[in-house]
């Protein structure tokens, strides 16, 4: 993997921020993070097996070959300012004790909806609320389309006015961008950034500017 920067080719610091793939079991975490990453993503997959069945639901992904298992990594960064590193988590409900380590000092979260299961994001959403960590929910459009518009969503998900609905394909990088870009937007608004001190929210808010020319 290559090393990452610590400054950019201007000489001011890059912002580095964590960020959170969530979401409910094959909802396309891992797609995501590999669509995006410009390093070779770190992937934990392991492929189903018998073993899962009863534990695994593949209702509406029924050719699910395999499953993250630990956690997705990779690493984007924009403009020449921003850097941002992609955490993935596993979608079953086994690995929930992964869930404190790998959102620790998180800036925000994706949470990856699938309308076909959008039941399965609930968990993902209530841990952020709980926890007062800002997130964006970015509802995957499988066939290349939205089955539903973003206003049935927030309603089925109850979620608070402010919290970002958009709509996505997960295999896409400028589609991925507009998700991460529109998480980053949301957390200077919201004002909920854990860990983030008014120096980096500067940075975190300049970086922001240069890259969507604001
Ligand atoms: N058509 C379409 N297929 C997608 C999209 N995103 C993911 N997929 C496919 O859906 C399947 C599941 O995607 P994954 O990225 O493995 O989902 P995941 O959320 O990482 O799954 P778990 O780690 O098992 O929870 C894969 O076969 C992907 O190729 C999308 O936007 N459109
Ligand atoms: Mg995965």
């Amino acid at each position: 993997m290559a090393s990452a920067p610590s400054e950019s080719t201007t000489g001011v610091p890059l912002a580095i921020f964590k960020i959170i793939i969530a979401g409910g079991f094959g909802a396309g975490k891992t797609t995501l993070v590999g669509a995006i990453s410009e390093v070779r993503p770190l992937c934990t997959e392991e492929v189903l097996t018998t073993a899962s069945t009863g534990f695994d639901d593949l209702a509406g992904v029924e050719d699910k070959r395999a499953t993250t298992v630990a956690m997705d990594f990779g690493r984007i960064t924009f403009g020449s300012h921003l850097l941002l590193y992609l955490f993935g988590t596993p979608g079953q409900d086994r690995f929930w004790f992964m869930w404190d380590e790998l959102s620790y000092g998180a800036l925000g979260a994706v949470v990856l909806a699938d309308t076909r299961r959008l039941a399965d994001c609930f968990p993902s959403v209530d841990y952020f609320e709980k926890r007062r960590v800002p997130f964006v929910v970015a509802i995957n459009c499988f066939d290349g389309a939205a089955a539903h518009n973003t206003e049935d969503v927030r309603i089925a998900l109850d979620l608070d006015p402010q919290v970002p609905a958009v709509l996505c394909d997960a295999r896409r990088p400028e589609s991925v961008k507009r998700v991460l870009i529109s998480l980053v937007e949301h957390v200077l608004a919201s004002g909920l950034a854990s860990g983030t001190g008014p120096g980096r929210r500067i940075r975190l808010a300049r970086s922001l500017a240069s890259i969507t020319g604001g």
